[in-house]
Parts: C-alpha cells; structure tokens; sequence
C-alpha cells in the first residue's frame, strides 16, 4: 500500500496501465519456464517435455479463476481449483515407470494433492501420449478427474516477485476471455482488460544510492582477512535488516596503506 499511495491520479481515462499481466504465450498459446506457466505438481516445475493434451477450448482461465487442470475424455482442461473432483495419482516404480492410480473421492485440488503426495508420490503427471493412454485407462467411464499440472497467474512485467494485490470487487473477471492486462482506476483498484486497448500507463523506476562509511576500528583481529570481513559485512547487514532496510548490498572498501607504515 505505500508504493499505492505515492501513485498520483492525473488520469481522467478509463484506467491506466500497471505492469501486472498475465502473459498468455506462457499459458494459453504455449509453455514456457515463466512464472505464470503450467507446472506439475511433482516437480514444480514447467514441463520437460512440452507434451500438453488440452480439448478445442482450453485452457481458457474462465472468469480468471482456472489454474488448476482436469482431464476429461483424455483430454485437459483448466478449471477452478476449488471445484470438488475425483483426481488420480502416481508413483514410480524401481523401473522409472509411472502408475497411476484413480481415487474415488471427490475433493479440490488442493486435498487431492495432499492425498497423493501422503500414499503415492503425487497428482497424475503426463509426460507423452503413451503415458496420458496409460492414466485414461485407470480411470471410469464419465469421471472428471483432476492431474497434477496447475498454474499461479499473474506475473509483474520486471519479474520481481511480490504477491501483493490490489483488485477491484469485480476484478478479475477475464470478461470475453481476452482479459490478460491489468490497468487501475483512479482510486488505485486493479482490473483485468485487453490488453490491445490503448491507455495511458505508469512507469516506474528503482532509484539506486550508493553511501560509503568510514569506519573506525580499535581491534587486534586482522582486518584483511577475508573472513573477518565477510562476519563483519554479514552482522552490519543483519543490523540494517532489524532496522527495516532491504535491497541492499555492501562491500569493503579498504584505503591505500600509506607508504612505510606497516600498522
Ligand atoms: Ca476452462
Ligand atoms: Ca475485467
């Protein structure tokens, strides 16, 4: 909320761009090691295969609230993770083979997750067309069944990380399917939009400052060693932490020794 309250509203349009999306080449048209691109549960990690099975009209993050995949017919689809199915699991056997295993009870993707990964190794992964043959025949006629492959969405355009949110009540919705930009009102609330409308937008940029200290010692340790002064940069760094600083970074910066003075 502070990097909220020193934005300025001189916008009157419909929004201005922040540097929130949801990249849809890492999701829908593809894969990729992005942060918002699918995983399976196994690995958490994108796919090392590229194998992916989706029907004609998936994966579509209906009303930005699928990202976690069901398989039905053989083929996959994204749907609300909260959404109570059956979900099947693996494990690999001595011969680096997967099993899958059907489990009849209906749940989220969350328990069914947890289930997997309590009796089994985890939720269903799909590496080749042989192998999503194989998860098809464990599993009953008419079942829709959860697999192992999920998604977090959302992705800050610098990659830094942050899992702060600031969306409006009837945001994000990925109204008409197309919505993977966020732009804020003027009140600073957060909506999901096309991203091909043209608005104005926010920038932003990192200030870097560079202090230097001079510090004074009365000490018998040596210190140009450089073990004692990685424990002295690594305490004062401690220090600036408990005060509130982050990203920073400090290195020594030792003077010349002064000709004929060997203290
Ligand atoms: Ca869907
Ligand atoms: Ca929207």
């Amino acid at each position: 909320m502070s990097d909220i309250n020193m934005l300025l509203t001189p916008f009157t349009h419909d929004g201005a761009w922040i540097g929130l999306w949801d990249e849809p080449n890492s999701w829908k048209y593809g894969i990729s090691s992005n942060s918002n691109s699918w995983r399976w549960s196994g690995i958490r990690e994108t796919t090392q295969t590229n194998y992916l099975i989706w029907d004609d009209t998936n994966p579509d993050f209906q009303s930005s609230s699928e990202t976690c995949v069901g398989i039905w017919n053989g083929k996959w689809y994204d749907a609300d993770c909260n959404k109570a199915r059956n979900f099947a699991c693996y494990s690999v056997t001595q011969q680096n083979v997967k099993k899958y295993v059907f489990i009849q009870i209906s749940t989220t993707w969350s328990s069914a997750q947890a289930h997997c990964r309590k009796h089994f190794t985890d939720l269903a992964k799909v590496d080749n067309h042989a192998e999503n043959s194989e998860l098809i025949k464990t599993i009953p006629d008419g079942y829709n069944t959860w697999i192992g492959l999920y998604r977090v969405p959302w992705s800050w355009s610098d990659n830094s990380r942050s899992l702060f949110k600031n969306w409006d009540s009837s945001s994000p919705n990925n109204a008409n399917g197309n919505q993977h930009c966020v732009a804020e009102n003027t009140l600073h609330q957060w909506n999901d939009e096309n991203c091909n409308v043209n608005k104005v937008f926010i920038c932003h940029q990192v200030v870097k400052m560079t202090t230097a200290v001079r510090l004074t010692t009365v000490t018998d340790v040596e210190l140009t060693d450089p073990t004692i002064n990685a424990q002295v940069l690594q305490q004062l760094g401690a220090l600036l932490t408990s005060q509130g600083w982050t990203d920073f970074k400090m290195q020594w910066k030792t003077p010349p020794k002064k000709k004929g003075n060997n203290e």
